[in-house]
């Protein structure tokens, strides 16, 4: 790993894993040109999922959220390469998939389900001190 090369956490949720789109997400992230440093499927736990999402504890989407997510298997990515962190949140668009671009995951591949937190496919570190922590929530040994 050069100096610049950064490394983003990467979560194929529990909707687009049971839709069968963790290949296509991987897909986009590989013919992008970032690199797979580490993959698990995984059922989180609520434990994983409290220090994952602690910045949106007491958010009124938050137990939601929780839920949702420990509604099944995701699966657990480590991507590699320089500014993959706003690259895979440019991959996966705007938060709320019916304003997500066409070509986007979330705007190719999600809408609106009319669920009380958005299911929208994935989610991807914002910066490099979240993408530092949350490969150790995902990846402790990593
Ligand atoms: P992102 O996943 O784009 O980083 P976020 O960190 O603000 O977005 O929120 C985490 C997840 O919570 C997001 O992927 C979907 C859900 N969410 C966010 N804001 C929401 C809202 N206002 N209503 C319902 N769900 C929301
Ligand atoms: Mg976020």
């Amino acid at each position: 790993m050069t100096s610049q090369t950064e490394r983003s956490l990467v979560l194929v949720k529990p909707d687009g894993f049971r839709r069968g789109l963790t290949g296509e997400v991987l897909r986009r992230i590989e013919a992008k040109g970032y690199t797979l440093a580490a993959l698990a499927v995984l059922t989180p736990t609520r434990e994983q999922l409290a220090a994952h999402y602690a910045e949106h504890e007491g958010k009124p989407f938050y137990e939601p959220l929780v839920e949702f997510m420990s509604s099944g298997p995701i699966a657990a990515v480590v991507i590699e390469g320089q500014g993959c962190i706003p690259g895979f949140r440019s991959l996966a668009g705007a938060t709320n998939p019916t304003d997500a671009a066409p070509g986007t995951i979330r705007g190719d591949l999600s809408r609106d389900w009319g669920t009380a937190v958005q299911q929208n496919i994935v989610h991807g570190s914002d910066s490099p001190e979240s993408a530092t922590r949350e490969i150790g929530i995902w990846f402790p040994n990593l």
